[in-house]
């Protein structure tokens, strides 16, 4: 009599990583008005977020922190640092107080006149905002990002502000206010391997307050994804990928 052959259990695990970040600034004394300016937000591999043409493209934020209007015609936006004017928005746009404009990175400015001449690398790179002023190429605002996981983004902590930290949940258009971050990868507690039986699966975080998502099948999840409240099994072969998120206090 034959026996049942041993199943044999494969389960993959990973977790997404952190990259080192760090930001530039250049401002020549512009005006007032453009000076309120601020590149607020950067998606450097794309989001969920698609164009019009339904694709899944990069795109950045814009952000008025004055209390006045501002035309943004006429200025220019690079992701090359040696040629500052490589794309100019020529479209009527004026940014109310408070106001976001959001531009699509895609390199199909015949998309419409949202859409740059140009890409961001999801490796990392420079993306300036600048304006001819009285013929001088004034750099307004200038971000330096380093490599951005799918579906995360690059911006202010708030509005504004002068930190910068990674989202885990993309705001385009919207407040970075109380967006939830994304933090470094949660722990496994058992690693990548082939197993001979269904595994109990702990995922831990070293960090107070943060909220643990996780998928299996090998996608990758986001802050709509299952929330880990309790050591699960698995008992097929899968992959197991989770990332840990918490909202900006
Ligand atoms: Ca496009
Ligand atoms: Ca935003």
């Amino acid at each position: 009599m034959n026996t049942t052959p041993k199943q044999t259990l494969i389960l993959f695990l990973s977790s997404l990583l952190l990259f080192s970040f760090s930001k530039n600034w250049a401002s020549v004394c512009p005006p007032p008005d453009v000076d309120d300016l601020v590149i607020n937000e950067i998606a450097p591999r794309g989001t969920l977020l698609t164009d019009d043409s339904g694709k899944n493209e990069d795109w950045f934020e814009l952000y008025n922190t004055g209390d006045e209007s501002v035309t943004l015609t006429g200025l220019y936006l690079s992701d090359n640092p040696e040629d500052l004017q490589k794309w100019r928005i020529d479209t009527e746009f004026v940014l109310s107080p408070g106001g976001y404009a959001l531009f699509f990175a895609d390199k199909d400015p015949e998309e419409g006149a949202l859409h740059t001449n140009f890409k961001l690398k999801s490796s990392g790179e420079t993306l300036t905002l600048a304006a001819n002023i009285n013929e001088e190429i004034v750099v307004l605002d200038a971000v330096t990002y380093g490599e951005v996981a799918l579906n995360t983004s690059y911006g202010r902590r708030t509005d504004g502000a002068a930190d910068f930290v990674l989202f885990g949940e993309p705001t385009p258009a919207e407040s970075n206010d109380n967006a939830l971050l994304f933090l470094p990868p949660p722990t496994f507690s058992i690693p990548s391997g082939i197993y001979t039986d269904a595994q109990t699966i702990t995922l831990s975080h070293n960090l107070p307050g943060v909220t643990i998502h996780y998928r299996d099948g090998g996608y990758l999840p986001d802050a709509s994804s299952s929330v880990y409240s309790q050591p699960f099994t698995s008992s097929h072969n899968t992959v197991i990928r989770a990332i840990a998120v918490k909202t900006v206090t």
